[in-house]
């Protein structure tokens, strides 16, 4: 037996243990071992019938992610679990499989291999690998629906969400809950089943009944817009239906493999590894000391401000909110609770957790809670001089060692710290808005922030359940910087002809979210306006700069707030197009002298993609972004950039980086050096 899968009898049960930490993943070894398992308990006179559990936190939480990289470049075979499982099937003594934590992908594949399955209340099962771009790859698409139906096992297997157990008991998922010790009542449950003849889940039909599944298939194509694998999800599971049991997991292997071998694939799996590797900043040695936040004061009730808060109090950390007028204060205050009450409606939390939330909540006029807070978080207007004099005053109030946290984001950090007599406990904390919903936190060191802080400000981000990426100072850090390019070209594109809708649309169509000009209204066309204002000294004469966005905010049309911006919105906040956007920006070409003509749509893309690589490479060089992974993780955690396309640095080392360079050149435009050297050399820029 392997060091990895161990075997035991108990009251004439045999008690197969996966013990592969951290997530008993089926990482070579662990199928074997299983499997070997599994044999001697059928040939063991002692034993009358089969547990397998996990040893640790969970169940099998999946196949080894890391292995399909090696299989897609040819370093490892290709696997084929079918007759893995369908030889645990056909064990002659009943298998139960006891659940606990996460059983997913290839882990519930497992365990509808087994005759039975029991689960604690807590667990959860699912298939989520739509969300790696594949599809489940071991008869998961048909024993599944086996379980519970094709409706049902479409949706799990299209949607990728998990369903906790209670939903999986009712839906046939699970045989039964079990309280108190797991392991104990699968040995009870397994005595019982003992003797009874066992029942292969392949060999059940009486679910497969065909569903339309027409309405799920519009829904993916709405909700997970240019992505291949949930459609292919669908398909396999409705071949179920039709097929039989061999036939359908050829049918399945054929879409895995198709799936597993595709860019997106290798993209969103690159997302998933990257959102575990920015949690780990190169050089900050686990033993920096971590400072415990128990508190929290905000200056500033705006929108960022009770976004803000409103985070913090979901993480259960008890808030000081200050505003100067009492109509501020108060509108912040209805805000936060507007945040609670649409969770209250979505059923996330009951309206006595509510209640509670907002009990932490100590809004002041004073600075009433400043002095205790472990943390004091500045969410003022985006001005220097605001930000230094709020700054300064903080500096009196907070205890000492306070973390100072500023919510600016594009302002020099080291200019902040410098009106303290604290610059080693100033930070950048760079919410993206919502901040209660958004999950990027964009941490930006100064230069003399020290470890201990940026340590604490990394442990914090998981506690407010964000995606924590550490970046260095500049103006506008990784994200904003980036973003600027893309926008310049935007409305570089407007300057020149091209109507705001198809250059959105261009943007949208290819994965985005949403496309600049919309984001741009979204925020504020005053925002940009006034940040561009606060840097007039820097624009060089002979460059071009982007102008209608200030033309358009000069008009007062600030965006959705003021109902127009670069389009008109109604009541029903749709984009109507506007001839006097195409006006302005017609007078906007003429003062600049920028002639006028007619885009494609790949131009669209290749300008607005290729400033993004090219500005994210430069920002790599500089060290400002520390890996080009956590470019990645920024852009699709905060800027809505596709996860199936990997991020701007994934998505150019999908097309190749020799190509990517040579579009830059052939833009016109210098390509950064960086992008140069890896061009021609790994063409990766992580190593
Ligand atoms: O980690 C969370 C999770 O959701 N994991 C992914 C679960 C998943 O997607 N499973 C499906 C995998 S694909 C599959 O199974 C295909 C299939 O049908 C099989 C077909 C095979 C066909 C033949 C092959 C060619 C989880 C909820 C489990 C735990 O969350 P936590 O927040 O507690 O912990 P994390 O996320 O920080 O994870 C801890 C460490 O474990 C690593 N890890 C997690 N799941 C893994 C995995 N490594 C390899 N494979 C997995 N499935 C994770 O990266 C992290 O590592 P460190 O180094 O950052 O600590």
């Amino acid at each position: 037996m392997s060091e990895l899968v161990r075997y035991a009898v108990e009251e004439g049960v045999a008690v197969v243990t996966i013990d592969n930490p951290p997530v008993n993943a089926l990482s070579p070894g662990v199928p074997e071992g299983i499997e070997a398992a599994i044999a001697q308990a059928g040939a063991d006179p002692e034993a009358r019938a089969v547990v397998v559990i996990g040893a640790g936190r969970t169940f099998i939480a999946g196949a080894d992610i890391r292995e399909f990289g090696k299989i897609v470049a040819g370093e490892k075979p290709r696997l084929s679990l079918y007759g893995f499982l369908e030889r645990i099937e056909d064990c002659a003594k009943p298998v139960v499989m006891a659940i606990h934590g996460t059983a997913l992908g290839g882990g519930l594949e497992v365990a509808m291999a087994g005759h039975y399955r029991v689960a604690v209340a807590g667990a959860e099962v699912g298939q989520p690998e739509v969300k790696l771009g594949i599809i489940p790859g071991a008869a998961g698409t048909q024993r599944l629906p086996r379980l519970c139906g094709v409706a049902t096992a479409a949706r799990m297997c299209a949607l990728g969400e998990p369903v906790k157990a209670a939903g999986a008991l009712e839906a046939g998922i699970l045989d039964a809950i079990l309280d108190g010790d797991l392991r104990a009542g699968a040995i009870a449950f397994a005595r019982e089943a003992a003797g009874r003849p066992v029942r292969k889940v392949r060999e059940r039909r009486e679910k497969l009944a065909a569903a339309d599944l027409g309405p799920l298939r519009e829904k993916v194509e709405q909700r997970m817009r240019g992505q291949r694998a949930p459609l292919a999800a669908i398909d396999a599971v409705e071949a179920a239906a039709k097929l039989a049991f061999a036939e359908g997991c050829a049918f399945e292997a054929k879409l895995f493999n198709e799936c597993l071998f595709s860019p997106q694939s290798k993209a969103l799996i690159h997302i998933f590894f990257g959102e575990r590797t920015v949690g780990k900043a190169p050089g900050l040695s686990k033993e920096t000391p971590v400072a415990a936040i128990a508190s929290c004061a905000i200056v500033g009730a705006g929108t960022m401000g009770s976004g803000i808060a409103t985070a913090y109090l979901n993480a259960g950390i008890p808030v000081a909110l200050q505003e100067a007028g009492a109509e501020a204060l108060e509108a912040g205050v209805a805000r936060i609770r507007r945040n609670f009450d649409s969770a209250v409606e979505k059923c996330r939390i009951t309206p006595e957790e509510a209640k509670r939330r907002m009990s932490m909540l100590k809004p002041t006029l004073q600075w009433e809670g400043f002095g205790s807070a472990d943390i004091l978080v500045e969410a003022v207007y985006e001005n220097l001089e605001l930000k230094q004099q709020t700054f300064a005053q903080l500096d009196k109030l907070a205890k000492p060692g306070a973390i100072l946290a500023t919510n600016t984001s594009t302002l020099d950090i080291d200019r902040i710290a410098a009106a303290t007599a604290r610059p080693a406990q100033v930070i950048g904390h760079h919410f993206f808005s919502p901040a209660h919903v958004m999950r990027l936190l964009e941490i930006v060191r100064g230069r003399e922030t020290s470890a201990s802080v940026i340590a604490t400000s990394m442990e914090l981000a998981k506690r407010l359940k964000k995606v924590g990426v550490l970046v260095g100072n500049c103006r506008g850090f990784v994200g904003n910087r980036m973003f600027h390019e893309y926008m310049t070209q935007a409305v570089f594109l407007v300057e020149e002809g091209a109507e705001p809708s198809f250059v959105d649309a261009a943007l949208e169509d290819w994965g985005m979210a949403m496309g600049p000009l919309a984001v741009g209204d979204l925020a504020g066309l005053d925002v940009g306006w006034r940040i561009r204002q606060e840097f007039k000294h820097l624009e060089r004469p002979g460059v071009r700069y982007p102008r209608a966005g200030d033309r358009l905010a000069e008009m007062g049309r600030y965006g959705q707030k003021t109902g127009r911006g670069w389009y008109l919105y109604g009541a029903d906040r749709q984009r109507q197009p506007d001839p006097e956007v195409a006006e302005a920006a017609r007078e906007v070409a003429r003062e600049q002298g920028v002639a006028r003509r007619t885009h494609t749509r790949e131009e669209v893309l290749e300008r607005t993609l290729l400033s993004l690589v090219n500005e994210g490479a430069r920002l790599l060089e500089e060290g400002i972004a520390q890996r080009a992974v956590d470019i990645d993780i920024i852009y699709v955690y905060g800027y809505g950039f596709p996860a199936w396309r990997g991020g701007p640095m994934k998505w150019a080392e999908l097309e190749g980086l020799a190509g990517i360079c040579d579009r830059v050149r052939t833009l016109g435009w210098e390509p950064a050096p960086l992008l140069v050297e890896r061009a021609g050399g790994a063409g990766r820029f992580d190593a």
